[in-house]
């Protein structure tokens, strides 16, 4: 498969006050009832990896990329923190997600899959709360969001990712194909909510992908990181 990567720019998001204001729910901070057992992911650092990759006495991140979730361990922990995925939807439809066996990906086991159709409201989205126990997750020295992703062919191709400092999203539009590809989200990209301040990866909550149609979905998502590079590889 022909690795390529797209760049693509800050798209204003149409979306009302109401629709902010079913973003702003807070995630659960467990993950629904036949998700992980446990409660709260493995120990801060376990497995050489740390809640908080702040920046180094150089100033730079100490670890560049920096694995959000590759889904290889088959668990919705998060790989960067102690942070759970999770699925929130308008309550209107029928929604599916989980970490899930793809064979069409070189080096890849498992990625994340989601789904659902009826939504009539403001949609429905995955995320991830990469705080998890903590305030907020430091991603200082980071630039870019990359990720790996791709559509189902009856699916909506249009995802809104934002990313969120508390209840402010700073956000992007991507159209997804039915190939996997990489996607590179540089912060510097993002779409700043109207009156909110530059976008400050220092306190970081959590990442989320919506689809604001009505439309039916079901797509994947793979090997997202932080990086310090926001060209395309
Ligand atoms: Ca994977």
């Amino acid at each position: 498969m022909t690795r390529f990567a797209l760049l693509l720019p800050a798209v204003l998001v149409a979306c009302g006050e109401l629709h902010l204001d079913a973003f702003a729910r807070e995630p659960p901070s467990a993950p629904p009832a036949g998700g992980v057992s446990g409660n709260g992911g493995r120990p801060n650092g376990a497995g050489g990896t740390s809640t908080s990759p702040t920046a180094g006495a150089a100033g730079l991140p100490p670890r560049d990329p920096l694995l959000i979730d590759d889904f290889e361990d088959q668990d919705k922990v998060c790989s960067a923190s102690d942070g759970f995925w999770y699925q929130s939807t308008d309550g209107t439809g029928v929604p599916a997600f989980g970490v899930e066996a793809t064979n069409d990906r070189p080096g890849s086991g498992f990625a994340l899959h989601a789904s659902g159709v009826g939504f009539t409201a403001w949609g429905s989205l995955v995320g991830v709360n990469l705080a998890g126990t903590k305030s907020y997750f430091d991603a200082t020295g980071y630039q870019a969001l990359r990720f790996w992703a791709r559509a189902s062919a009856a699916s909506t191709r249009t995802l809104t990712v934002s990313l969120l400092e508390t209840n402010l999203h700073y956000q992007t539009d991507i159209e997804l194909g039915q190939e996997w590809r990489e996607y590179v989200f540089p912060f510097g990209s993002a779409k700043v909510p109207e009156g909110a301040p530059p976008f400050d990866p220092a306190v970081l909550s959590a990442l989320q992908f919506f689809v604001l149609t009505g439309e039916a979905f079901d797509f994947w998502l793979d090997d997202l990181t932080f990086t310090t590079s926001t060209t395309a590889n």
